[in-house]
C-alpha cells in the first residue's frame, strides 16, 4: 500500500521518464517488484507508459474511484489521509456528521460516486448523478470563532477557482458568497454546516458539488440554463480522482496560509476571482431598489457595494440583480 503510494508520488513529481533502477534503489524493492506494482497500477486504470532505457512515465490517470486511487499520490500532510470512497451515499455531508461526532480527525474526507439526497444550502437539493461528478465533504476542526465560518466558504470557493484555472484554460468566477460560475454557468457549489459551542467552531463539515463530466444532454432540464459542467465548458473529459486530489492538495496548502496568515491573502483572491466585481448591478430590498457597483467582500463574509454617490454599504441577503445573460 504505502509503497504504491509512493511510487506514484515518484513518477508524479518525475517530469517526462523515470527509471525502474531509481524507482527501486529509490523505493528499496526489486526492479522485478517495480515492475509487478507497475501492473497493479494499470489494472487498477493508471496508464503507464514504459520506454526502454528511458523507463516510467504516468500517462492517464484512472477514471475508477476508489479509496486506493484517491489517496495513491496524493501528497498532503493531513488533507484526505482519512479518506472513506462510497458507491452510493444519501449524501456525505450526513456521513461527515457522523464521523465527526465519532471524534474523526480534522481533514477527513467523504467520497461518493453518487448521492440520492445532495443537500443544497437552505434545504434545496443538489443533483449528484453516478460517476459524473465531484461530491464530497470534508471535516475541518478549526480554532476559530463561529462568527468567522463564512469565511472558510469564502476561502474554499478560491480553492475551486485555482484549482480549475491551474487544470485548464477556463476562468472560472466566484459569485457571492460561493457559486462557483465558468461561462456564467454553475458548475460547482459549496455547503458549509457547523457546529459551534461557547463561542468556539466544534466541528465544520464543508460540502463541495462540482459537475465534472456531464454532458448537456445530462444536465437536468429545469436547471440547464444556469448549471453547466467542466466538460461541457472545456470540451474534455476530465478525471475524478485526479481532481480531487488536486482540490484536496489546494485546500490544504491555502487553508493553512488561511490560519497563519488570517483572512487578507483570501480576500484578495476571492476579490481577483469575484462575478461582478467593479461591475453595476441592480440590488433590491424589502424597501428600495438601487444600482451599486460591488467592491467586494468583508471579513464578515458580506459583500460590499457602493451606490452613487458614493455610499458603501454591506449586503447580506439583499437580492441581487445580476443582470442580462447573467447567471439568475
Ligand atoms: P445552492 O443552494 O447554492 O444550490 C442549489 C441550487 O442549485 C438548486 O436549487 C438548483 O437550482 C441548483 N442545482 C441543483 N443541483 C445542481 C447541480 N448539480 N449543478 C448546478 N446547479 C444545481 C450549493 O447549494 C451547495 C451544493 C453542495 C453540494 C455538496 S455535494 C457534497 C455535499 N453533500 C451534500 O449533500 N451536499 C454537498
Amino acid at each position: 500500500e504505502s509503497t504504491r503510494k509512493q511510487l506514484i508520488e515518484l513518477l508524479e513529481k518525475q517530469e517526462g521518464y523515470i527509471s525502474g533502477q531509481q524507482l527501486s534503489d529509490s523505493l528499496q524493492i526489486s526492479r522485478t517488484a517495480v515492475w509487478k506494482h507497475m501492473n497493479e497500477l494499470k489494472k487498477d486504470g493508471y496508464e503507464i507508459e514504459a520506454v526502454q532505457r528511458k523507463g516510467y512515465k504516468i500517462v492517464s490517470y484512472p477514471d475508477k474511484i476508489s479509496t486506493n486511487t484517491l489517496q495513491w499520490g496524493l501528497d498532503t500532510k493531513w488533507m484526505g489521509q482519512n479518506l472513506y470512497h462510497y458507491d452510493q451515499v444519501e449524501s456525505t455531508q450526513q456521513i461527515v456528521h457522523e464521523m465527526a461526532k465519532q471524534g474523526m480527525p480534522h481533514g477527513t474526507v467523504v467520497v461518493a460516486d453518487e448521492q440520492v439526497r445532495g443537500k443544497g444550502r437552505m434545504a434545496r437539493n443538489w443533483h449528484s448523478p453516478k460517476g459524473k461528478g465531484i461530491w464530497m465533504s470534508i471535516l475541518l476542526r478549526p480554532n476559530l470563532p463561529p462568527i468567522q465560518a463564512p469565511q472558510l466558504t469564502l476561502m474554499a470557493a478560491t480553492v475551486l477557482a485555482k484549482m480549475i484555472s491551474e487544470e485548464s484554460d477556463l476562468k472560472p468566477q466566484i459569485k457571492w458568497p460561493n457559486d462557483l460560475l465558468v461561462h456564467h454557468k454553475k458548475v460547482s457549489g459549496i455547503l458549509t454546516e457547523m457546529q459551534a459551542e461557547h463561542d468556539q467552531i466544534q466541528y465544520v463539515v464543508l460540502g463541495i458539488g462540482m459537475n465534472v463530466n456531464q454532458d448537456l444532454s445530462e444536465i437536468q432540464q429545469e436547471i440547464s440554463h444556469k448549471a453547466s459542467s467542466l466538460k461541457i465548458e472545456s470540451g474534455s473529459h476530465w478525471s475524478i480522482p485526479k481532481t480531487i486530489q488536486s482540490i484536496l492538495r489546494q485546500f490544504e496548502i491555502t487553508y493553512d496560509q488561511y490560519v497563519k496568515e488570517g483572512f487578507q491573502q483570501v480576500k484578495k483572491e476571492w476579490e481577483r476571482y469575484g462575478y461582478k466585481i467593479g461591475e453595476e448591478v441592480t440590488i433590491s430590498t424589502m424597501k428600495k431598489t438601487w444600482e451599486a457597483t460591488l467592491i467586494g467582500i468583508e471579513p464578515d463574509g458580506a459583500l460590499k457595494a457602493r451606490d452613487r454617490s458614493g455610499n458603501e454599504e454591506k449586503l447580506y441577503s439583499a437580492e441581487i440583480h445580476w443582470g442580462e445573460g447573467g447567471y439568475h
